[in-house]
């Protein structure tokens, strides 16, 4: 049984050992680690400082929390951990791509395409399509983020607003991939020049080609390839 008792966790936590850091990879471990633990908001920030400080790259870093999340939810899964756990670290998820953010390459003037972007209906999750959103747009694709919980009619609506190249969604919750498959079949009725993108943790190639999906992108980095193949862009290496 789950229970608030989980709240102290927070406080009495012992902390990872403070490393002496060589390199990148003992602060990515420290990152990572940071995450399992669930040391909090002020002790992540430290550690993103500092190691961004020591060169490491955003998109390592991105990777370590990625490594740490997928921790947490296992003992989510294993009820080692409670929800309360699971808000901690999505509030920490949040505090280091905020500190990554601005070490993401900026884009050019002029976007070389629009992507209406949305987590699907009865999914709250943003994480991840907060990345999608933050990678498109310093590659120079302009991304039109209409938030999580998004109905397919309200995806289709803002279709039909925005007229995007790209419709990009993502789901984390197996409950919700039946909301992604109507909003690939109403997207097809309102434009039949979209192209539809999507991914999220229980997101596979074979679901895409099941629903009809243009494209299935493992992570926020394969987002760049597929949206810059689908506006056939060779401008940006
Ligand atoms: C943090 C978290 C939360 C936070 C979310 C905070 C936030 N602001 O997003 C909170 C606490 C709110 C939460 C709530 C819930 N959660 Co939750 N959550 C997680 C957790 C630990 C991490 C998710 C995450 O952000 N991962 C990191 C990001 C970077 O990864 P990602 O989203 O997968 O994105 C990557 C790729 O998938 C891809 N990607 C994602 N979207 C897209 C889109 C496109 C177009 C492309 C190309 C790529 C792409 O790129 C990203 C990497 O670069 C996961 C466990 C896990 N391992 O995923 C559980 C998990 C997703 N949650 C789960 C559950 C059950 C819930 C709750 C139902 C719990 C409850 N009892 O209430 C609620 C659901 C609320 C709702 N209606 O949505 C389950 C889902 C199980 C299932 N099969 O459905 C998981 C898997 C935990 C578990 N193992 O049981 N959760």
């Amino acid at each position: 049984m789950k229970s608030n008792i989980t709240y102290v966790r927070f406080f009495n936590i012992p902390k990872t050992k403070v490393t002496i850091m060589s390199n990148g990879s003992d602060i990515l471990e420290n990152v990572k680690e940071c995450f399992i633990k669930l040391e909090g908001p002020d002790r992540i920030k430290e550690l993103t400082m500092k190691a961004l400080d020591s060169g490491v790259e955003a998109n390592q870093l991105i990777k370590a929390i990625k490594e740490g999340l997928d921790e947490v939810g296992k003992k989510y899964e294993n009820s080692e951990y409670f929800l309360s756990d699971l808000v901690m670290s999505g509030v920490m998820a949040s505090e280091v791509t905020n500190l990554v953010k601005p070490r993401l390459q900026s884009a050019d003037s002029e976007p070389i395409g629009k992507v209406l972007l949305g987590t699907v209906k009865g999914d709250i999750h943003d994480i991840g399509k907060n990345l999608v959103n933050n990678m498109l747009t310093t590659q120079g694709f302009e991304v039109i983020d209409i938030g999580v919980d998004v109905s397919p009619e309200k995806f289709a609506e803002n279709i039909q607003k925005h007229k995007p190249d790209i419709l990009a969604m993502s789901c984390l919750l197996t409950a919700g991939m039946p909301e992604m498959s109507k909003t690939v079949q109403l997207s097809k009725k309102v434009s039949s020049e979209v192209k539809t993108m999507i991914g999220g943790r229980p997101i596979t190639k074979e679901f895409a080609a099941e629903i009809g999906a243009d494209a299935y992108g493992r992570d926020a980095f394969e987002s760049i390839d597929l949206a810059r193949k689908m506006v056939g862009s060779t401008t940006i290496e």
